[in-house]
């Protein structure tokens, strides 16, 4: 079912499941061409979170800040892997449900949480046109995501985000501080030990 989470913004409850084995196929390509990498913050602590991207633009963090770019640092700057066409599509196709026709993501950030990894309250700003909303799907073990306000200090709601599940950030969200509380131990029946997190973003 389909739970509004705030002005624009929806929750599409186990929106992918239909196409499961399909979409982790692809996924597992991605990840061969492009290992997931732990990566630095500007502030030179490593990311809990593993992380590698799909599609034209990757997200990147290291000493020298945040950052899209067109080649993988890891392999020597080359390409990121295509985004698999699949995978496009379920984020149009979620993102023309939320009210946003025409979604068309060059950056799919894929960010890997085993039991104890979080993300703290932020606000995704690297992306060029923040009219554009960001699309995630959420895969394997559960998590408690925090959706909190406009400034840092609002209190956050939360909502537990589960395997299959998709959420599109728009309007006036989009610029909302966003987190992930710690992964809680357990082993998913598909996916194993882990939480793997997919967005998709209009970043250049
Ligand atoms: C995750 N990832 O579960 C989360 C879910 C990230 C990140 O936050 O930046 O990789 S994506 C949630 C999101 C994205 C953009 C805007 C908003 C939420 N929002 O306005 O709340 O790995
Ligand atoms: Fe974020």
């Amino acid at each position: 079912w389909n739970e509004p989470i705030g002005d624009a913004s929806l929750l599409l409850h186990g929106f992918v499941l239909a196409q499961e084995e399909a979409l982790l196929a692809a996924l597992r390509g991605v990840i061969a061409e492009a290992p997931f990498r732990k990566m630095q913050t500007p502030g030179g602590r490593p990311m809990s979170v593993a992380t590698t991207s799909c599609g034209r633009l990757g997200w990147m963090t290291d000493r020298r800040g945040y950052r899209y770019v067109t080649g993988d640092p890891l392999r020597g700057q080359a390409p990121w892997p295509v985004m698999p066409p699949l995978l496009a599509d379920l984020a149009g196709q979620a993102a023309a449900l939320a009210g946003f026709p025409a979604f068309c993501p060059d950056s799919c950030l894929i960010n890997r949480y085993v039991p104890g990894a979080k993300m703290s309250l932020h606000q995704d700003k690297d992306e060029a046109d923040f009219s554009q909303p960001i699309v995630s799907v959420s895969l394997g073990l559960p998590a408690v995501f925090q959706f909190g306000g406009l400034a840092r200090s609002d209190t956050p709601q939360r909502y537990l985000l589960t395997h299959g599940d998709v959420v599109v950030w728009g309007g006036p969200d989009r610029l909302r501080f966003h987190g992930v509380l710690p992964v809680r131990p357990g082993e998913h029946p598909r996916m194993g030990a882990q939480r793997i997190n997919l967005t998709f973003r209009v970043a250049g």
